[in-house]
């Protein structure tokens, strides 16, 4: 009884210890000593400088501060992470691995001073074998090992992406894992993959083929016979089929078979409504011991999908049009260091918005966005970062296979990923534009180059579809012989934003369609959005929420209407860092349907009304809660203003405070009111009308400006000069409305026009398009009245603060930017003499100021003074001009007395 219960408990001890440590893999993120300094040579001078080192926890990027601050560029170089780690020394029996999930760009990886590997490619994840670099000791219990890490930023011309618009974060920004497994184990040395590769060649209704490729390294010193247990378990966790196959592994090798599971016949087909998740579990045994040495589990899917050039896209036979956004992996003040949770979140709400497609894109991103997509039922596409250029290198050219290689390998089984693509725009920015031979030689190279990525992701898998996503340039890219190259072309277009009108849409679809006999997704397409902007007035490249919405309501409905388009993805899901920009919100490009820390624009609104199947209404004024707007008629103490309901319903009723304003039909998943909002606090309430209840709230205050100011509004007066953009400042909670022209008794300006910034081929109709230093309200000064002559005021007799607010929009600090396609720089500098002086009522507040000289270009200025007015005078500020014309960006005017 006592050796019976004896034996049990060594057992189960056994069973115990064996199984986790076959299976231990951990994150070692805390506490890694870290330095960021390019004129470290190698190890050794680092490891001498270590006392210099602060505590850094992985995820961690060094960039996260200079990519956003004022000065222009950000570090790019070296970072070394040094940490001793701490194992049993029982896992000298075993093999021991460190597991990088994503280290930027490049990474050397030592351990214990010996350099134990390397890895190019800042987007897949990479396995590092150890054991050998450890000195287990014997003696003790635990052996304590160091390991240094050195990843590289910097840029250099073999390691793709070369350019970009977007920030090429350094730094150890993925998690860090210790791995451990038995000497025989599945396969993740090799590509960081996990030595199974599931296939489901042919799939219906009623039956669905699994196959297998099972890769087992075998790190015995002889031969061994093992028994690889395959199971497959339904989408409710139950056992579906169970295969055992026995196997003989050959020692020191990675050993490869191939497994044909029985067909899973009725298989619950996995959708996008439906997505159903089957898993398959792999385990190894030792014929001899039984012990179980390794496992592996994987999603499997069972789903079939057909790409056609005339017809679109087809899930499991039924016609399914494939919407949905683009994502990068940053966040407001973490940039690309982000914690899981903020990915789980994401697809999360990209399901909320009722987007059934993925662009992952440029480059592959944490594995949980993968996982999510399994779950929720988003197809995806996913590819390697290829951008704007290619550098004619063997060095290039091997890096850009084995990113492909690696992305294809981690990612095999994810049954929501249907397309491998890569490259981006790679003739955006073509070289030797000037010598037609050597330019037929690189753009042949880029084909060459597109060619064995090709080839080798078909060889890798023949199930799934390939893309390129390329910009709006057919001809370049169909002269060029690219659009041959795969089986899908993806076309970015930014008609109505960039350039021209949005209505030119389906002339260039029409275009394309013509030149390339493909399938046809429409990878990118978007409109810069910064939240503080609205517009009664929405125009081409004003940044309002308001043009976000007419953009993106056009470009939706063309491609509902076009079965031919299988797919769209907006550019972008979420707003994200691109240090070189110049927009409304300075090195952010704010084409996010959602903001750098996720909150939603009113577009994102938009495309719930649009997508989503179940009942939904929003009233489109989450973001403008607090306005500043001129009242209708003088005295009416009204301000009218239309409010747009998003919704899939047919009819909404408004009510405000409690008032209904009527009930009106839905015109394209809008509706709209005018709404006569009072002075203060004004409650709207929308409803449906069809019985079902669905309702939305939104609180709105107002301040709403006197057309006469006889009682002169405590809130002040705050006006966007030479703008026809309210602008929101919603780290004070300022509300600044649009300019207007003075009228007899009231207020506004006299004189001058809006600054329109000198070039051919402007992308916004006024305005500069430079980043303001000194302020984060970069829309206030980049517009600007010039030739000024004077702000009146109609105020009752006291004493008034005004506060001037200037840039100098004219100077040299001009750079061409990579998304500029239109202009040169030689069109956009120009330098401007200035010099003027404000008098306000007789008073002299500002003496010949330059704004060029005393304070720089783009830079903001805000000057304020106090004056008082007599009983029955004007306030006037005037501006006297000495040299040039006189600017006037912004104003603000308080009554204090
Ligand atoms: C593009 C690029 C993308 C940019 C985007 C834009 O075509 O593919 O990387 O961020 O345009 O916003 O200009
Ligand atoms: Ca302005």
């Amino acid at each position: 009884m006592q050796n019976r219960l004896l034996f049990i408990t060594t057992f189960l001890i056994t069973a115990f210890y064996s199984q986790l440590n076959a299976q231990l893999k951990y994150t070692i993120n805390e506490s890694w000593y870290f330095i960021k300094d390019n004129s470290i040579q190698d190890i050794n001078q680092f490891n001498s400088q270590k006392d210099k080192a602060e505590l850094v926890d992985i995820p961690h990027t060094w960039n996260v501060e200079d990519v956003t601050d004022e000065e222009e560029g950000f570090y790019r170089g070296a970072g070394w992470y040094t940490k001793e780690v701490k194992i049993p020394t029982s896992f000298s029996e075993k093999e021991v691995f460190l597991f990088f999930e994503g280290v930027a760009t490049a990474a050397e990886v030592y351990v214990n001073n010996k350099l134990a590997s390397t890895h190019i490619g800042g987007f897949t994840r990479f396995v590092v074998p150890i054991s050998d670099y450890i000195k287990f000791d014997k003696a003790t219990e635990f052996t304590t090992f160091n390991v240094t890490v050195k990843a590289d930023n910097s840029y250099n011309e073999d390691w793709p992406a070369l350019h970009a618009d977007f920030t090429f974060f350094g730094g150890m920004y993925r998690d860090v894992n210790l791995v451990v497994r038995e000497k025989i184990h599945f396969n993740i040395e090799d590509d960081a993959a996990n030595g199974v590769f599931i296939t489901t060649p042919k799939v219906s209704a009623e039956s669905g083929d699994v196959n297998l490729k099972v890769k087992i390294q075998n790190d015995e010193t002889s031969a061994k016979k093992v028994k690889l247990v395959t199971k497959i378990y339904g989408p409710n966790q139950e056992l579906v089929q169970e295969k055992t196959a026995s196997l003989k592994l050959k020692a020191g090798i990675s050993n490869e078979f191939n497994l044909a599971m029985k067909p899973v016949s009725n298989p619950q087909l996995w959708s996008t409504d439906s997505p159903n998740l089957y898993k398959v579990v792999c385990e190894i045994y030792d014929a001899k011991t039984n012990q179980k040495l390794d496992e592996s589990a994987n999603p499997l899917g069972f789903r079939w999908f057909k790409f056609d050039v005339d017809k679109g896209f087809f899930l499991n036979g039924e016609y399914l049009k494939l919407i949905g956004t683009n994502r990068h992996q940053d966040y407001k003040d973490i940039s690309n260091a982000v914690p899981d949770h903020i990915h789980v979140e994401d697809v999360l709400l990209m399901k909320a918005m009722g987007s059934n497609f993925l662009r992952i894109a440029h480059y592959p991103q944490d594995p949980i966005i993968l996982e999510l997509c399994d779950r929720l039922g988003i197809i995806t596409t996913v590819e390697t970062p290829i951008i704007d250029t290619v550098t004619e290198s063997e060095g290039f050219t091997k890096n850009c296979l084995s990113a492909q290689l690696e992305m294809i390998r981690q990612n095999y089984n994810h049954p929501s990923l249907v397309i491998w693509a890569y490259m981006n725009e790679i003739i955006l920015h073509p070289k030797f534009t000037d010598d037609k031979e050597r330019y037929k030689i690189y753009t042949d190279y880029i084909v060459e180059l597109a060619q064995k990525i090709e080839d080798l992701t078909r060889a890798e898998d023949p199930y799934r579809y390939t893309m390129i996503p390329n910009h709006n340039s057919v001809e370049r890219y169909s002269e060029a012989g690219l659009t041959d190259v795969p089986m899908i072309v993806g076309w970015n277009i930014y008609n109505g934003w960039y350039g021209g009108s949005y209505t030119l849409l389906p002339e260039r679809i029409e275009a394309m369609r013509a030149k390339v006999k493909k399938p046809m997704i429409i990878t990118e397409y978007g409109a810069g959005v910064d939240p503080r902007l609205h517009t009664l007035y929405p125009t081409r490249f004003d940044f309002t929420q308001e043009y976000g919405v007419e953009y993106h309501k056009y470009y939706l409905e063309y491609f509902a209407k076009n079965d031919f388009i299988a797919g769209a993805n907006v550019w972008n899901y979420a707003d994200f860092n691109s240090e070189g920009r110049v927009d409304a919100v300075q090195s952010i490009n704010n084409k996010g349907l959602v903001t750098l820390d996720r909150t939603p624009k009113e577009v994102f609104y938009f495309y719930q009304a649009s997508l989503l199947k179940e009942p939904f209404l929003a009233i489109a004024t989450k973001t403008w809660g607090q306005r500043t707007y001129v009242e209708d008629k003088d005295g009416l103490g009204i301000s009218t203003m239309p409010v747009q309901i998003f919704s899939n319903q047919n009819e909404i009723e408004l009510l405000l405070n409690g008032k209904s304003l009527g009930v009106k039909k839905v015109v394209d998943k809008i509706a709209v009111f005018e709404v006569p909002f009072v002075d203060g606090i004004n409650q709207l309430v929308a409803k449906s009308t069809n019985g079902i209840y669905l309702e939305d709230f939104s609180a709105i205050r107002i301040n709403v400006l006197p057309i006469s100011l006889k009682n002169f509004p405590a809130s002040g007066i705050s006006i966007n000069v030479g703008d026809q953009r309210f602008f929101y400042d919603d780290q004070i909670k300022q509300a600044w409305m649009f300019d207007r022209a003075y009228t007899k008794g009231s207020w506004g300006h006299i004189g001058g026009e809006p600054y329109v910034r000198p070039a051919k081929n402007v992308q916004q109709p006024y305005g500069a398009k430079q980043t303001i230093k000194g302020t984060k309200n970069d829309p206030l000064y980049q517009t600007q009245l010039k030739g000024i002559e004077q702000y009146r005021f109609d105020v009752p007799a006291g004493v008034y603060e005004i506060k001037l607010h200037f840039a100098e929009l004219e100077g040299t600090a001009v750079k061409h930017l990579p998304y500029d396609l239109s202009e040169e720089i030689s069109e956009v500098a120009k330098i401007t003499n200035r010099t003027f002086s404000v008098i306000i009522n007789n008073k002299k507040v500002i003496d010949k100021i330059d704004l060029l000289g005393q304070y720089g270009e783009y830079r903001a200025v805000k000057i304020k003074s106090e004056v008082s007015v007599k009983y029955g005078e004007p306030l006037i500020v005037d501006f006297k001009k000495i040299v040039g014309e006189p600017v006037l960006n912004a104003i603000e005017i308080y009554k204090k007395l």
